[in-house]
């Protein structure tokens, strides 16, 4: 049987559904036992969700799959895919920990997908062989890849991160994640990086309560923040005539930046998160090319500064997570996106032209809602549900974890 056989025939089996009790299992390390079930249940499952994926990459539309850097990509899955097969099962505690580290080896090799993605785009682009209609199309596609590519790298992260203890913390999973604090360290992280490339960044303001907290993942979070932050900067910088179109630095002769807001709010349900910046905006007419892997792809003089910005912070990544590498082919915005409706969350931008940008992030403060609703029971009934399972942390940290099997269906 060849090596194509054996992943069209992984790529159409059905991907696993957990238990409530397996997947809080997943986040607690301490038991070698329990650690040993949880490598052999992704021993069984991670091929069959890297075939899925090396599949789709053979299956793009309009050319897509012909071009040289999907095909790359796709031969990167399938390879990943034999070398997981070749792996014995885990059954020792040994055996787990070179599972445990092939695995985090995995996540650090694969950090290229997307780049790789959006250079097949670009010159697919550049060909300008694609009507409207087929370019949204592409867009859905890759939205949908990358969002099982989220989940699956996320279930490989739980899995390696479960392992090691940090107070408040189940794996990749704060239980008492602070909007505010996050927003804090972004806000650090981002204007280190504007001043190092401009000698100058806006001021950020954060509003709200540093105690307002939430079960949720906070470099998911993170990642978002650094990137809207990240776009705010940058349009203000160019707005005020600090940066040229063309990414040249201007003296700014004492002239003092608008600052970014941010504003984070918690009510019963949601816990939203504003960014608003004066950067001039963007007109409405352009708001769907910000979500288009294929025009945010076209190079633009404006991408100059972001390019060297994401350059610059590509080895700033925080734990493996890449939270710059993706950027500099202008597809943070879209990601950030994904991440936000991962947890069944929404990103939307609501920009003034000649003013400034309005970014909502709006997130469940109980993920067991949607997850719940969309994947496990029926809607209603998880409604009425919802508060009880909410009063025990446990169970909803479970029920959050239930999102990994079924992502696909965004
Ligand atoms: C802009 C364009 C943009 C995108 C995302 C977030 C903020 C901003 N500001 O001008």
């Amino acid at each position: 049987v060849s090596d194509d056989t054996i992943i069209q025939r992984l790529a159409k089996e059905q991907t696993t559904r957990l238990s409530l009790r397996d997947l809080h299992s997943f986040s607690d390390g301490a038991d070698p036992k329990l650690r040993i079930q949880q490598a052999a249940f992704l021993h069984r499952e991670l091929p069959i969700r890297f075939a899925q994926r090396a599949v789709e990459l053979q299956n793009l539309p309009f050319g897509l799959s012909e071009k040289k850097a999907v095909k790359d990509a796709a031969g990167w899955y399938k390879e990943i895919v034999l070398r997981l097969m070749a792996f014995p099962e885990p059954a020792t505690a040994e055996q787990e920990e070179q599972y445990g580290n092939m695995l985090a080896s995995l996540l650090l090799a694969h950090a290229q997908v997307p780049q790789a993605l959006s250079k097949g785009v670009m010159e697919l682009k550049a060909s300008g062989a694609l009507t409207l209609v087929e370019q949204h199309r592409v867009d859905q596609i890759l939205n949908s890849f990358f969002l099982s590519r989220i989940a699956l790298r996320f279930l490989i992260e739980q899995y390696i991160a479960s392992k090691r203890h940090r107070p408040g913390f189940r794996g990749m999973i704060q239980s008492e994640c602070s909007p505010v604090e996050v927003a804090h360290k972004a806000a650090a992280d981002v204007a280190r990086l504007c001043r190092y490339h401009l000698g100058f960044a806006p001021e950020v303001q954060v509003f709200g309560k540093p105690h307002h907290t939430f079960t949720a993942v906070p470099s998911h979070l993170y990642y978002i923040m650094c990137e809207l932050l990240k776009n705010s900067c940058r349009a203000t910088a160019v707005h005020f005539g600090a940066v040229g179109e063309d990414g040249s630095r201007r003296p700014l002769n004492g002239l003092v930046l608008p600052p970014i807001k941010v504003i984070v709010a918690r009510g019963r349900e949601d816990m939203a998160i504003k960014v608003m910046d004066e950067g001039g905006g963007i007109k409405r007419s352009d708001l769907q090319h910000v979500w288009s892997y294929m025009f945010s792809s076209a190079p633009q003089p404006r991408r100059q500064l972001e390019a060297e910005l994401d350059a610059a912070s590509t080895s700033d990544a925080s734990g493996g997570h890449g939270t710059f590498a993706f950027a500099g082919y202008g597809m943070g915005l879209p990601l950030s996106r994904l991440y936000a409706r991962y947890f069944g969350g929404s990103l939307k931008l609501r920009p003034m032209e000649g003013y400034g940008t309005d970014a909502y992030l709006h997130l469940h403060r109980y993920v067991v809602d949607i997850w719940a609703s969309v994947h496990t029971y029926g809607s209603a009934y998880i409604r009425k549900g919802t508060r009880q399972a909410l009063k025990s942390t446990q169970v909803h940290m479970s029920c959050m974890c239930a999102m990994w099997p079924e992502t696909r269906s965004w």
